[in-house]
């Protein structure tokens, strides 16, 4: 499998549409939005876990999150750690996207 047409796009500064800003992929927007169980724009540690256990399957199945991105409670638990980097015990979008974009090789 290759992977080298991951890191393809982004490369010139003239698309300037406003439509899309380039701090995070739309893979991880999207995983984001699949995680929010209650579509509250944040995501809190109970989300994380069992938005990952019941979806985890379905979006790795889907091409949506790496199958070796899932993981057991306390996987899922250390990824929303390592996200939270304010301490603040939520995940904004802004910080789950840095994290997952950085882990999964996204962006
Ligand atoms: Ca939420
Ligand atoms: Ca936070």
């Amino acid at each position: 499998m290759a992977a080298s047409s991951l890191v393809t796009g982004c490369v010139g500064s003239t698309a300037d549409d406003g439509n899309e800003d380039d701090t995070m992929s739309d893979k991880a927007r999207k995983l984001f939005e699949a995680l929010d169980l209650d579509e509250n724009g944040t995501l809190t540690r109970a989300e994380v876990i069992i938005a990952l256990r019941t979806k985890g399957p379905s979006l790795a199945a889907s091409g949506d999150l790496p199958f070796w991105g899932l993981g057991d409670e306390d996987a899922s638990s250390a990824l929303f750690d390592a996200a939270d980097q304010n301490g603040d015990e939520v995940l904004t979008l802004e910080e789950f996207a840095a994290v997952v974009d950085r882990r999964f090789g996204w962006r």
